[in-house]
């Protein structure tokens, strides 16, 4: 896969690349990430990408000619899947939209600022807009890391254990069960005996419950959903 975001502040965006189980898919090669400065598009000397909005408001927005150029320049070279916006006023990520896009071969993923892009830019490429939650970011940039690591970890080959990403909490619409690791007593606290039995079903049936009993106390809407 390969992924090319579009960015204002291509230093903030960078870190999380850079660690754990996203570097080492990167190091891997099982994705290339690139980060594209929008001021290197800018129309004067200074900088400028953004301007007052037409009608009047605070907050400036992205201008079109700065991000037409950056696309078009991506799409010179290749085909792309998708073309993303990240946006507060756009459907909520979920696990679902996560599988889906981990498919891809090649997506952009434009990163918002200030009071957003300019309508144009949305209407002209963007093939998908999306949100990672019911609250505003000051920008896009924080919600496209988010995005590119749920993504990412979904690639065969990027986890270790194969089976581990399908068992992930909301890949079956249910919370994680309790997870446990030595020692067994601590202080008092014990770890619950069923799951030192070595008795794999029982095993199951037990993470099973709990998963159940969570989810109806914290997300019972999850339940519901499926009823
Ligand atoms: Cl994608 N962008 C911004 N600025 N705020 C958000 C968001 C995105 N998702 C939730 N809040």
């Amino acid at each position: 896969m390969r992924i090319d975001i579009i960015t204002v502040h291509p230093e903030l965006i960078k870190s999380p690349f850079e660690f754990s189980i996203i570097k080492r898919a990167i190091d891997k090669g099982f994705v290339e990430v690139h980060f594209h400065d929008l001021r290197k598009f800018a129309l004067n000397k200074y900088g400028k990408i953004d301007d007052y909005q037409f009608g009047g408001g605070a907050g400036m927005v992205l201008m079109v000619e700065p991000v037409d150029q950056c696309i078009n320049d991506l799409m010179k070279d290749r085909n792309y899947d998708e073309v993303i916006y990240m946006t507060p006023d756009a459907k909520t990520l979920n696990q679902q939209t996560a599988n889906t896009l981990s498919t891809a071969e090649n997506i952009i993923i434009l990163t918002g600022h200030y009071k957003g892009v300019d309508q144009r830019i949305r209407d002209k490429f963007i093939t998908k807009e999306i949100s990672i939650g019911d609250y505003v970011l000051s920008g896009g940039e924080l919600a496209a890391a988010v995005l590119c690591d749920a993504l990412i970890r979904l690639i065969p080959g990027v986890l270790g254990d194969e089976t581990s990403a399908l068992t992930d909490s909301f890949q079956d619409d249910l919370l994680a069960p309790p997870v446990y690791t030595r020692p067994s007593e601590y202080k008092g606290m014990i770890v619950p005996e069923v799951l030192l039995s070595g008795d794999f079903n029982k095993i199951d049936e037990w993470r099973y419950e709990k998963s159940m009993e969570r989810t109806r106390k914290i997300r019972p809407d999850l339940i519901d959903k499926n009823e």
